[in-house]
């Protein structure tokens, strides 16, 4: 059954996927999508993804955006234990939360501190960092108030891999997260026991740092939302 991830390098969403396709050992065709050539603006691409956003996965001809529907999807189908994603009903709630939690507000305010300013035409303001600070702390406090070694759970889960990659955001703008003390191990824990699906993190960590000292010249697009920087 083929699977095919269309995916973007340094994308969070995409990175959350990618580490539970690897998680799951699930084979995979790997498309990267060009989001500076705009390739996921096309009307080919909206066929797989009416919204035009990245990543999508495609099963067999089965496609599927929205990337916590994805891990949901795949840890669903393929997982060989409730793990990643359990079948009691509290703790699937808390790890349904946690994703939740995530797009709403966590991935949503540090992605609008620390991504929107380096790819459009926006700035780091007081109230955007107040807001990724509020974000570290309600996570910090979910931490403490389940007292687990992961987000929702004492395993990882498919709600790991998104609050990591979005952590990861602040770790490559050198964002200090020492005063969220069990955010800063929940997130060295993670690397220490999963070092391979750090390893694909760090990859796109890496990408978004250098794009932080050298912003990537967007110029040339047209966005449908985004304000365009014009050199
Ligand atoms: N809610 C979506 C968001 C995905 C998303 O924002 N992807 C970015 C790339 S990291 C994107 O495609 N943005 C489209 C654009 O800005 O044009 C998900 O979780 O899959």
């Amino acid at each position: 059954m083929p699977i095919t991830l269309y995916s973007v390098s340094d994308g969070p969403p995409s990175l959350a996927v990618q580490q539970c396709l690897k998680y799951l050992g699930i084979d995979y065709t790997l498309v990267n999508v060009d989001f500076g050539l705009g390739e996921h603006m096309t009307e080919d691409f909206a066929k797989k993804n009416p919204q035009k956003e990245i990543p999508v996965l495609d099963d067999n001809g089965f496609q599927l955006g929205e990337s916590n529907a994805i891990l949901q999807y795949l840890a669903d189908k393929y997982a060989k234990d409730d793990t990643l994603y359990p079948n009691d009903l509290k703790e699937r709630a808390l790890v349904n939360h946690r994703l939740c939690f995530n797009l709403s507000t966590y991935y949503r305010y540090i992605s609008e501190h620390v991504m929107a300013p380096i790819f459009f035409d926006y700035k780091r303001t007081p109230l955007s960092l107040k807001k990724t600070y509020i974000a570290l702390d309600n996570f910090n406090t979910y931490l403490q108030l389940t007292g687990t070694k992961y987000a929702a759970t004492n395993n990882i889960t498919i709600a790991d891999f998104q609050l990591v990659t979005a952590t990861m955001c602040l770790e490559a703008i050198d964002f200090d997260i020492s005063n969220y003390s069990l955010v800063q191990n929940w997130y060295s824990t993670y690397k220490s026991e999963y070092p391979e699906l750090w390893q694909l993190v760090q990859a796109g960590m890496k990408e978004i740092s250098a794009f932080q000292k050298n912003p990537p010249d967007l110029s040339h697009m047209t966005h449908p939302i985004h304000p365009v920087r014009k050199n």
